[in-house]
């Protein structure tokens, strides 16, 4: 306590002062909040949200995605209040409508690992939206920590920030869902503000590790290189009219804003990731377009790799990511993570690339497996591909800064530099 600068709350005479706050009216395109993003590229983008669109947007997509109903529900947004996924669904979408809410600051493991059902159990919470590398955790710790806990309040499941492997949207499914509760797998990002690919819960039919169908009024759709629509297969993710909660723009850079997300295909919004449509018409989405690897002329997706490794029962979770070979152009690392109390060694390295091959072709199989006790990720839960092509490529380590746990990379490196290469 210092002099002429704290008081105590309790000393202070608020007695004259007004009960209530009004709002102060805004205009529908005055600033929000400015989101800079996640850093996976060198410079980070200051992401322009302004009030209106961006409000109705994210109560909308709240209200109708997790089929709110506020009067009964108490629903819960696990992830990190500073993400782009904090402010629009644990902050202003829930706010807008009126919603009973658990919000939680701390980690999953702390005081011990049945901390997030006990929180369920106590509080009744009935909607649960978190992160794939958060249920990959919870995973690895083992069902136990869920089985001992009443999760029967549960009706509704989320996913959201990267593809949901079929492994883990089974176990979400079946170890916190009780096989009851339909999962809503939700495309989008800092730049859109809200939701705009997910399935409708009692709507849409779900698929493991499919994101469905664009959100009603939504114009998504899958290009080919030179902008062509695809109708059934893969491609590029383009939105080809507005939506309320799309940015205005990157803070001070209008260049940069019109390059990175307008000149690639005229006319439609370029969001970065390459997705599939099936015959069904439902979307698939397969990670950033900058990760898709090439190995002897064939395309590879990171994430198609990472989900045949997670696909082992001996994984708990792996990243990707290729690095030069003078032969074949590129060349597969992968960096994989163990489940609690299994070790990597030789044959275990030999039965991972083969599962691969297996699940995927041989052409797909890392040269090299790395067996890590944790992946590099950002705060919201993204593997920093960037980074471990550096550790593949020996390079000077690029910006750590955005990193949850800075200490996780040079780890890594020193297992790369002792693990054996293949080929
Ligand atoms: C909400 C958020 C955006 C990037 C995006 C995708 C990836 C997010 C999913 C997903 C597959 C999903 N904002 N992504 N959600 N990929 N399925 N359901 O994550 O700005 O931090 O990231 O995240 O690559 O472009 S973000």
């Amino acid at each position: 306590m210092q002099d002429g600068r704290d008081v105590w709350l309790h000393e202070l005479d608020v007695s004259d002062d007004p009960a209530t706050c009004p709002c102060e009216p805004m205009d529908a395109e005055d600033l929000l909040f400015l989101m800079y993003t996640s850093g996976t590229t060198a410079k980070p983008k200051g992401i322009v949200h302004t009030t209106g669109g961006y409000l109705v947007g994210a109560a909308t997509t709240h209200h109708y995605i997790f089929d709110l109903k506020a009067e009964t529900d108490v629903y819960w947004c696990a992830a990190d209040i500073g993400w782009i996924t904090g402010h629009s669904y644990i902050v202003y979408g829930p706010l807008c409508n009126g919603a009973t809410s658990v919000i939680y600051e701390g980690t999953p493991d702390f005081p011990d690992k049945s901390r997030w059902w006990s929180l369920i159990e106590r509080y009744g919470v009935t909607i649960l939206y978190t992160a794939p590398t958060a249920i990959r955790a919870h995973m690895k710790w083992g069902p136990q920590y869920a089985a001992a806990h009443d999760l029967t309040s549960l009706r509704l499941l989320g996913s959201v920030g990267e593809p949901i492997n079929p492994e883990a949207w089974i176990w979400y499914h079946e170890n916190i869902g009780g096989e009851r509760c339909p999962i809503v797998d939700t495309w989008w990002q800092t730049e859109t503000g809200m939701v705009l690919i997910t399935p409708l819960p009692g709507v849409t039919t779900t698929k493991p590790g499919s994101a469905t169908r664009p959100f009603p009024g939504v114009a998504a759709s899958v290009v080919t290189e030179t902008g062509d629509r695809v109708e059934t297969g893969g491609g590029y993710l383009v939105l080809e009219r507005p939506w309320p909660a799309m940015t205005r723009g990157i803070y001070g850079d209008d260049a940069r804003f019109r390059s990175t997300y307008w000149d690639r295909f005229p006319g439609v919004y370029f969001a970065g990731d390459g997705a599939r449509i099936d015959a069904d018409g439902d979307f698939w989405l397969l990670g950033r377009v900058d990760d898709v690897m090439n190995v002897s002329g064939h395309r590879i997706s990171t994430i198609e790799v990472e989900s045949a490794l997670v696909d082992h029962p001996a994984v708990a979770e792996a990243a990707v990511c290729g690095r030069n070979d003078a032969l074949t152009g590129q060349a597969i690392v992968a960096y994989v993570t163990l489940k609690s109390g299994i070790e990597g060694s030789v044959e275990m390295l030999e039965e991972l690339r083969n599962h691969v091959a297996f699940k995927i072709g041989a052409i797909a199989k890392p040269a090299n497996v790395v067996f890590t006790p944790e992946l590099p990720k950002t705060r919201s839960g993204k593997i920093m591909r960037r980074l471990l092509r550096d550790v593949a490529e020996n390079r000077t380590l690029g910006d750590t800064t955005t990193l949850a746990d800075p200490a996780v990379v040079s780890e890594i490196a020193q297992r790369a530099a002792e693990a054996p290469t293949e080929d």
